[in-house]
C-alpha cells in the first residue's frame, strides 16, 4: 500500500489506544506522543503536528463519547477526524465534458498523469483527447503519442513545433468533439518568469474548466510553497500529488497543500496508467489508519470484556482461583494468541510481563484450553477455589476422571502457580491500585458498559 510506514505506525499507536484497560490521560498522551512521531517522520510541518496533538488531547479528554460508544472508539474516531482534518477535503471531479490544463515543474510527472487522467475518465465512459503543448523538451511529443496510443486516446500534437500557444489553438478545433481534452504542458526548473507567460497565454487561448497543478511527493512539505506559488500565478483548481509509492514524505506534501486552499484532485501511485486514484480523504484515510482491522480488534476486545467476569478483589489479595484463571485464560484466546495480546496491551509493559512468563507459559492455545476444561470439570469445586490442597492422590483421581494424564494436570497446575505468582508480583509492585483502577467499570465519561480488563 501507498504509505505503509505512516501507516503501520499510526495503525500501532491505535491498537495500544485500542488495548488499554481505560482511557485516561496517561495513555492519551502516550498514543498522541506515538502518532506525533509517525506524522513528523512522514515530514508534516512541526506547527501543524503540534496543533493537530492538542486538539486531540483536548477532544479525547473532554468530550462525552456518544450514548453507548466506547471510551476508546471514541478517541480512534477524534484521531480520525484530526487526520482528515489536515488532509483538507478532495477536489470535486465531475464526470462530464471539460477542459483540464495540467501545470508543474520538470519531471514532477505532468505527462504520465495527462495519460493517466485520460483513462480515469475513458474508463467512465467518456471520450477523451489529449494535446501535448510541451515543446520545450526533446522527447516529449513522442512520450505522450507513445501513451496514448497504448491506451487507445486519442492524440494531437505537432512535432518540431515551437509555439505552444499554436499547437493549442490548432489542437483545440481538431478535438472539439471529444468530451473531455488535456492539455500537457512543459515544465521548467523553476516557476520563472517564462514559464508563467506560457501557462498564462495557453490559459487564454484553451479556456480550461480545471487547471491540475502536478507535484511529486518526494518534495515534502515544500509542496505548501510550490501549490501557493503556482494558485498565486494562474490559479490552480486541483492538484495531483505523484510518486507517493515512492517517498516517505508523502504526509508532508498532502498536508502542506491544505493550506494553499487549493484540493488535492488525485494520486499517482506508480508508473503504470491504472496506479492514480481520485482523493477522496475520507477513504483515504481511513486505508491509512486501517480502519476496519481497529473495528475487529475492538470488537474482540469489548467481547471478551464483557464476558469476563473476576473477581478483582480477591485477586488483589492473592486470591487466584482456577475458575479466575481459566476466565482470564478464554477471554485472551478470543483475542488471539496469548503473547501478542500481552505484548500489545499496556500491562505487558507494566510489569507482568517483567514477571519473566516464558514463552512457554504464555502458549495457552485453544488446544490447551480444551483439555484444561476437561481437566477442570472433573475438580471439585473446593479445588477449583483452591488448588493448593490437591495432592498426589487426587492428581490420579481428577486424571482418571477426566481422561488425561497427570502430567497434563501437573502442567495445568503450575500454569495457575504462574500466573498467580505474576499477579502478586504485579500488587506487590504497586501496579495493584493502577490494576484496581483498570479493571474497575467506567473509563471517561461514564457509561461504559465493557470497561473491565481482561485479567
Ligand atoms: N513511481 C512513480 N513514478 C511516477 C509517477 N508519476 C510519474 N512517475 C515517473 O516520473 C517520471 C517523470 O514523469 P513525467 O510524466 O515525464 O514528468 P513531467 O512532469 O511530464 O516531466 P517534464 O515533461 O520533463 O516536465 C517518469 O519516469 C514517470 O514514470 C508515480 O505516481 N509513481
Ligand atoms: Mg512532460
Amino acid at each position: 500500500m501507498v504509505m505503509d510506514k505512516l501507516g503501520d505506525s499510526l495503525q500501532g499507536a491505535l491498537r495500544k489506544l485500542i488495548g488499554a484497560g481505560r482511557i485516561d490521560e496517561n495513555i492519551v498522551n502516550e498514543v498522541v506522543k506515538d502518532i506525533q512521531r509517525a506524522l513528523l517522520t512522514s515530514d508534516v510541518n512541526v506547527k501543524m503536528v503540534m496543533e493537530m496533538s492538542k486538539r486531540i488531547k483536548e477532544r479525547s479528554l473532554k468530550e462525552a463519547p456518544a450514548k453507548g460508544s466506547d471510551p476508546r472508539e471514541h478517541v480512534v474516531k477524534i484521531v480520525y477526524e484530526e487526520m482528515v482534518a489536515i488532509m483538507g477535503q478532495g477536489a470535486n471531479i465531475e464526470l462530464k465534458p471539460q477542459t483540464i490544463m495540467m501545470v508543474g515543474l520538470q519531471g514532477s510527472g505532468k505527462t504520465t498523469s495527462v495519460a493517466k487522467l485520460a483513462r480515469f475518465f475513458q474508463k467512465k465512459g467518456l471520450k477523451v483527447a489529449v494535446i501535448g503543448a510541451d515543446n520545450f523538451r526533446p522527447g516529449a511529443y513522442q512520450q505522450l503519442k507513445t501513451l496514448s496510443e497504448k491506451l487507445n486516446i486519442f492524440f494531437y500534437g505537432e512535432e518540431n513545433e515551437k509555439d505552444a500557444v499554436g499547437i493549442v489553438n490548432r489542437g483545440m478545433k481538431e478535438i472539439e468533439k471529444y468530451d473531455v481534452k488535456i492539455i500537457d504542458t512543459a515544465g521548467r526548473h523553476a516557476l520563472e518568469a517564462d514559464l508563467i507567460a506560457e501557462m498564462e497565454a495557453i490559459n487564454e487561448a484553451a479556456k480550461p474548466d480545471q487547471k491540475f497543478l502536478v507535484l511529486d511527493a518526494a518534495i515534502g512539505q515544500l509542496a505548501g510553497q510550490q501549490a501557493k506559488a503556482f494558485n498565486d500565478a494562474v490559479g490552480v483548481t486541483g492538484i495531483i500529488i505523484t510518486k507517493l509509492d515512492g517517498t516517505a514524505k508523502g504526509g508532508g506534501a498532502l498536508s502542506a497543500v491544505s493550506e494553499t486552499g487549493a484540493p488535492i484532485a488525485f494520486i499517482g501511485t506508480g508508473e503504470t496508467p491504472d496506479a492514480f486514484e481520485k482523493f477522496d480523504t475520507d477513504r483515504f484515510i481511513s486505508r491509512l489508519l486501517g480502519m476496519g482491522d481497529l473495528q475487529s480488534l475492538l470488537e474482540k476486545v469489548q467481547e471478551s470484556m464483557k464476558e469476563t467476569e473476576l473477581d478483582v478483589d480477591n485477586i488483589m489479595k492473592g486470591k487466584f482461583t482456577l475458575n479466575d484463571m481459566y476466565a482470564q485464560l478464554e477471554a485472551m484466546n478470543k483475542m488471539g494468541p496469548l503473547k501478542q495480546v500481552m505484548s500489545m496491551l499496556p500491562l505487558g509493559s507494566m510489569g507482568l510481563g517483567g514477571a519473566k512468563l516464558s514463552d512457554k507459559d504464555l502458549d495457552a492455545t485453544s488446544e490447551k484450553m480444551k483439555y484444561y476444561k476437561v481437566i477442570m470439570d472433573s475438580m471439585t469445586a473446593a479445588e477449583r477455589d483452591d488448588p493448593k490442597i490437591i495432592s498426589a492422590g487426587r492428581i490420579s483421581r481428577i486424571s482418571m476422571g477426566s481422561g488425561r494424564s497427570s502430567e497434563e494436570i501437573r502442567e495445568l497446575l503450575k500454569y495457575h502457580k504462574t500466573m498467580q505468582n505474576a499477579f502478586k508480583n504485579f500488587a506487590g509492585k504497586g501496579g495493584g491500585r493502577n490494576m484496581q483502577k483498570m479493571m474497575k467499570k467506567g473509563g471517561m465519561g461514564g457509561g461504559n458498559p465493557g470497561g473491565n480488563f481482561p485479567f
